[in-house]
């Protein structure tokens, strides 16, 4: 009986132990490092290694900037009008899940001007 709690508290330990080192896994990125979420941004991506679980901070202006999720068509002819998320806060956290996801300014011309990111998370 006693023998029985033991095991379980050591399963309990070893499960704690495993999330716990998975949150400290992932990684925090502000896009565009100091700068924030602006224009020219597209290439703030260049040399870094993402990976599922990782999460991206956006910080700008609510009333200048958003920052919607798009497909590659959507990202490469900067149109938004099949976005599948969109968000509004200035302090967006968003974590990246596996495989490439798009994001764009839906301001007019803010797409054009390199207000956009594909992030690619293994
Ligand atoms: C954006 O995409 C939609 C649907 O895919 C299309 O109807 C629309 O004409 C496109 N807008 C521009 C400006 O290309
Ligand atoms: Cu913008």
């Amino acid at each position: 009986m006693a023998q029985g709690r033991g095991t379980s508290a050591v399963i309990l330990f070893w499960c704690v132990l495993v999330v716990v080192s998975e949150m400290a896994d992932a990684t925090s990125y502000v896009v565009g490092d100091n700068n924030g979420w602006s224009f020219h941004t597209n290439n703030w991506p260049n040399g870094k290694k993402f990976k599922a679980g990782d999460v991206l901070v956006f910080n700008y202006s609510p009333s200048q900037h958003d920052v919607t999720v798009v497909d590659a068509n959507g990202y490469n002819s900067c149109n938004s009008s099949k976005a599948s998320k969109s968000f509004h806060s200035g302090h967006d956290q968003i974590t990246l899940g596996r495989g490439t996801t798009y994001f764009i300014c839906s301001f007019p011309g803010h797409c054009q001007q390199g207000m956009k990111i594909a992030i690619n998370a293994a």
